[in-house]
């Protein structure tokens, strides 16, 4: 092992290395936090004054919940462990870097690294010689040879950077936890460089940490939510098949899963947040040569066709009401893009939005978790003519379908999480769809 490479496992664990985050945002936020409430000298670099202004006096940007985090930010605040700063030059000080920027797709799902680029290339002006420069932003197979690499070095320096890429398994609601717990996959341009970055994160993850090569840990966080985005795609399919040929999804996949090695995942209407519906078309940025057609792109298509397939359902329902869509209000329940969460990032009821307003409905939204639009459930459901479950929030399993019943101007439902007891929407009065649910079945 080189120089400074050498001194660096020593140096992290006497405290003595000097981190730097890149990026503090959903990622780099809990990351930078959690270093320096290990013991470490974190510098926080973002390009965002605002959000600098606010941590440096010890306030979360984050607003969605994220237990922990803000009360370990007023710590290492408080303690000047970590030092949020807009001045790059600060890294200069800084062994190890970790760049936690935006990797988002654009115009024809093309991956957008300019964010990427640009904190690369500053880096590269201000780093010391030897620095180890950790991207944890997932990015496509390749990135790190073919963008990040050159970035560094777009300013010929003469110093040495070595490379490393450990893409982060966080989920929204616990960034902290999942940061600790869930097992890591260490890319690194060399062994060396490997064990040195087992070496720090060692300090903040109680789990596997699995050295690989760049390569490696590029494919493996663009495959395993490309892997579940085309999982949840062959649920969506499997109701799809259902609805036409009158089946019931529900019962078919949990008797699929009787079957050893199954594992059918649940349909729904659609599918959101930060990381499935953008990760499977970084991986697919270095596609396969040749003709063969794409599952991960067909699952894509297939489910962000899903918001319109709940908007076709309500359209069926309003139909069989006698509601013409430029008469009708629409209550939907659920905005939020996952069940008990208030994050609402590519939230799949903008998608039925954009299908049902142009037709004239009037659309009402709610969601327990959303401050825009927790209001009280039955107040949103009040002279509506269909109610659309887009979420399945706790809070709507609870629903008093009765009291519903009486206070909407139609007994219209679409239930797209399989939420409610179809005895028992019968028994309210409802004119419902339930997606992948024939509409022709005859229940047993
Ligand atoms: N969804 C379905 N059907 C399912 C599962 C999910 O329609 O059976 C929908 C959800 O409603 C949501 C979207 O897909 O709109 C994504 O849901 P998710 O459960 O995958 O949650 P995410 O987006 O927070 O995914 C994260 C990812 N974790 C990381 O990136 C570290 C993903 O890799 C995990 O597999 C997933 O959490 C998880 O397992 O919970």
């Amino acid at each position: 092992m080189t120089g400074t490479l050498a001194e660096l496992p020593g140096r992290i664990n006497s405290r003595e290395a000097v981190l730097g985050v890149v990026g503090l945002g959903y990622v780099g936020l809990p990351v930078a936090c959690l270093f320096a409430s290990k013991g470490f000298h974190v510098i926080g670099v973002d390009r965002d004054g605002d959000r600098i202004a606010l941590l440096r006096v010890g306030r979360c940007p984050i607003e969605t919940n994220e237990p922990g985090l803000a009360a370990l930010l007023t710590d290492v605040i408080s303690t000047g462990q970590m030092q949020p700063t807009t001045d790059a030059s600060a890294l200069a000080d800084a062994d190890v870097i970790t760049v936690s920027v935006e990797t988002p797709v654009g115009t024809g799902h093309r991956p957008e690294y300019a964010s990427l680029r640009k904190a690369c290339t500053t880096i590269g002006e201000v780093a010391k010689d030897g620095v180890v420069v950790v991207i944890e932003s997932t990015i496509g197979p390749g990135t790190m040879d073919q963008i990040v690499r050159p970035s560094l070095e777009s300013t010929p320096s003469g110093r040495k950077r070595f490379l490393g890429h450990c893409p982060e398994r966080v989920m929204p609601g616990k960034l902290l936890s999942n940061l600790a717990t869930m097992s890591r996959v260490i890319g690194a341009e060399s062994p060396e460089v490997g064990s040195v970055l087992e070496v720090l994160y060692s300090q903040i993850v109680q789990a596997d940490l699995d050295v690989a090569d760049l390569l490696t840990a590029e494919l493996v966080k663009t495959g395993e939510n490309a892997y579940r985005d085309v999982n949840i795609a062959f649920a969506n399919e499997l109701a799809l098949i259902c609805e036409e040929v009158g089946g019931d999804v529900w019962k078919v996949r949990e008797l699929i899963n009787k079957s050893p090695g199954r594992n059918v995942l649940f349909p729904g209407g659609g599918v959101g947040g930060h990381c499935i519906p953008k990760d499977p078309w970084l991986l697919l940025s270095s596609p396969p040569s040749g003709e063969s057609a794409s599952v991960v792109a067909a699952a894509r298509m297939l489910n962000d066709g899903m918001p319109a397939r709940v908007a076709k359902l309500t359209l069926d329902c309003l139909g069989e009401l006698d509601v013409e869509p430029k008469d009708a209000t629409v209550a939907v329940l659920g905005f939020a893009y996952l069940e008990d969460s208030d994050d609402t990032r590519n939230s799949p009821t903008d998608g039925l939005l954009a299908e049902l307003r142009p037709l004239g409905c009037r659309m009402r939204i709610h969601d327990p978790f959303v401050a825009e639009y927790r209001s009280d459930a039955l107040e949103c459901l009040t002279g509506a003519d269909c109610a659309v479950v887009m979420v399945a929030h706790t809070e709507y399993r609870k629903l008093n379908l009765q009291q519903a019943g009486v206070v909407m101007r139609h007994r219209g439902l679409v239930d797209a999480r399989a939420v409610f007891d179809p005895g028992e929407l019968r028994e309210a009065g409802f004119t419902f769809r339930r997606l992948g649910v024939g509409a022709s079945r005859t229940a047993w």
